[in-house]
């Protein structure tokens, strides 16, 4: 079969790994990028821009021009409008038929397959289910495990989802796809050693993946063999200037890494980057972290009150060791950035001031700051069934809290400049808000964003790449 991914500006390592799945099984495979300039799903949009330099025509004639048997997209829940509008046209010019994958039709299946753009959905990872989705299509047969389709307008379900249990038999994911389409994604080298996370926070998708899993018996969190990681990296053509992991959760098995460190350091060498959770034992792991040659970890606190932090967003972690992280990594040489929440239906101005101060005391090298979107399908949106989110709410508040949108704010922007500031004025800003009242917005984050070091930051330099490109491709009428 001929099967087309159509996809947004950012590399998706879950595509990479359905295109090598679906090569393995013997199909063709191509990608079509729409780059989405000034239109970024979740953070803000220009219509302006964005109509300006759009690359509808040019997606369009493309995919037409790989005559597709299948269309392929994977989809958040920010991405979905985009997606099912596209598809739809897709579908009408080249008769194909189309399949949804990825976390929004993971969640929301019945929703996703209503729409009319939709043929197929799949649950949860797609390594075993496209390929057997692909043959289905060929030879027919019963519908395979995690997927799902209709027949005259009813939904004919195949079995529960059944995620790969060995990552190491799974073939290495198909980075061509993406440095073919543009020349922005060979910079750095996006790696995973593992699917799933140990925990479950309430507000993140792998409380959504834990629950589809369940009945298949497959835990969760699943680590790749040290040799299988090791492999991937040593047989590159050329080595990458760096490498990133996106594990949900890199420190998840201290075994593992105490193992894998090392061997990493010798055999591979290049700096990397990763995403930590601040357990107990975080703190001690620094100097080991830093010898292999990690630069910069991003570490999530998301709220200061201990208790609420549990009660309402399913995490359990210290304050105590959230310090002694931060003070450890950057004490051997790594770069840190703390994750926040804001807009929480539980916070206050006492909390606010608490982790305010706390960031005074115990700061980072820089703080992304968020405000919380209820993703459908997790805990916590059924918690709080009835909200409802602002459009690019990650952006802006929806008003979960009961702060005034004005003060919420003032505190973004308080937290995001907390750590550019001289340590003596930290304490003196932490306490007073109504500071950064006016200081807010986009750009402010945005200018944070780069004074984190652009070649240290995977996404921000992926991201002034992109645009450099696609702005280039269409002032020389590529588009
Ligand atoms: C790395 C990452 C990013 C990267 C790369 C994104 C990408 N395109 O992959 C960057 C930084 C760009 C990014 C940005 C954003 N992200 Co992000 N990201 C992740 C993260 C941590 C890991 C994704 C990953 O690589 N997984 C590993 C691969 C192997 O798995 P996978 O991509 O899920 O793919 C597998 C299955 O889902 C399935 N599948 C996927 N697609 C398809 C398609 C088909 C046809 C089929 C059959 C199967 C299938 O099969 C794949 C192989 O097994 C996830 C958390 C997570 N676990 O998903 C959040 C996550 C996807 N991000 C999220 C969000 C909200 C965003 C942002 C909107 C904002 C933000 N918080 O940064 C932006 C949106 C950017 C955009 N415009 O596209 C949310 C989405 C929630 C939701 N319900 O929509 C997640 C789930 C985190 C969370 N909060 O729970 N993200
Ligand atoms: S630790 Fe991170 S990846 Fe794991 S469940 Fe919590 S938010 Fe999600």
């Amino acid at each position: 079969m001929r099967i087309l991914f159509v996809h947004n500006g950012y590399e998706s390592l879950g595509i990479e790994y359905l295109s090598a799945a679906l090569k393995r099984a013997g199909h063709e495979t191509a990608l079509v990028i729409d780059p989405c300039l000034f239109d970024e799903a979740g953070f803000w949009r220009s219509p302006a821009l964005s109509s300006l330099f759009s690359f509808r025509g040019r997606v369009l004639r493309q995919a037409e021009a790989f005559r597709p048997d299948l269309l392929a997209f994977s989809v958040f829940t920010d991405t979905w409008p985009w997606a099912r509008a596209l598809a739809a046209e897709l579908k009408a010019r080249t008769g194909a038929r189309t399949v949804f994958g990825g976390i929004h039709p993971s969640s929301v299946p019945d929703e996703v397959l209503a729409d009319q753009a939709a043929d197929f959905v799949c649950l949860g990872e797609g390594d075993l289910a496209l390929p057997a989705l692909a043959a289905h299509l060929t030879a027919g047969g019963p519908l395979p495990a995690g997927i799902w389709g209709k027949k005259g307008g009813t939904v004919v379900k195949g079995p529960p989802p059944a995620p790969p249990a060995d990552l190491d038999a799974l073939p290495l994911p198909d980075k061509e796809l993406f440095s073919a389409a543009a020349p922005v994604f060979s910079d750095g080298y996006l790696l995973s050693s593992s699917r799933g996370c140990p925990h479950s926070c309430a507000y993140c998708c792998n409380s959504v993946y834990r629950e589809l899993y369940r009945a298949s018996g497959v835990p969760c969190l699943r680590r790749r063999g040290a040799e299988n990681v090791l492999g991937e990296l040593e047989g590159l053509a050329a080595a990458p200037g760096f490498v990133h992991f996106t594990d949900e959760v890199f420190n998840s098995d201290y075994g593992w890494l105490e193992k894998f460190l090392p061997l990493y350091k010798a055999r591979v060498g290049l700096p990397f980057s990763c995403f930590v959770f601040p357990d107990a034992r975080l703190a001690a792991l620094a100097p080991a972290l830093a010898a292999a040659g990690c630069f910069k970890v991003q570490l999530g606190v998301q709220r200061f009150d201990e208790d609420k932090r549990a009660e309402l967003l399913g995490r359990r972690a210290a304050n105590a060791d959230i310090a002694a992280a931060i003070k450890a990594l950057r004490a051997a040489g790594i770069y840190v950035t703390c994750d926040n929440i804001l807009d929480l239906p539980d916070e206050s101005e006492g909390e606010l001031a608490a982790l305010a101060a706390f960031y005074a005391e115990h700061t980072p090298d820089h703080n992304e700051v968020f405000f919380l979107r209820l993703y459908p399908g997790t805990p916590l949106a059924a918690r709080c069934a009835g909200r409802a989110d602002a459009p690019g709410g990650l952006m802006r508040p929806s008003g979960h809290s009961p702060l005034p949108p004005g003060r919420q704010r003032a505190w973004f922007s308080l937290l995001t400049l907390l750590p550019r500031l001289p340590a003596p004025l930290r304490r003196f800003a932490a306490a007073r808000p109504g500071l950064f009242r006016l200081a807010g917005g986009l750009g402010l984050r945005a200018l944070s964003r780069l004074l984190s070091r652009p070649r240290r930051d995977f996404h921000t330099g992926r991201f002034l790449r992109l645009y450099k490109h696609f702005i280039f491709a269409k002032l020389k009428g590529h588009g």
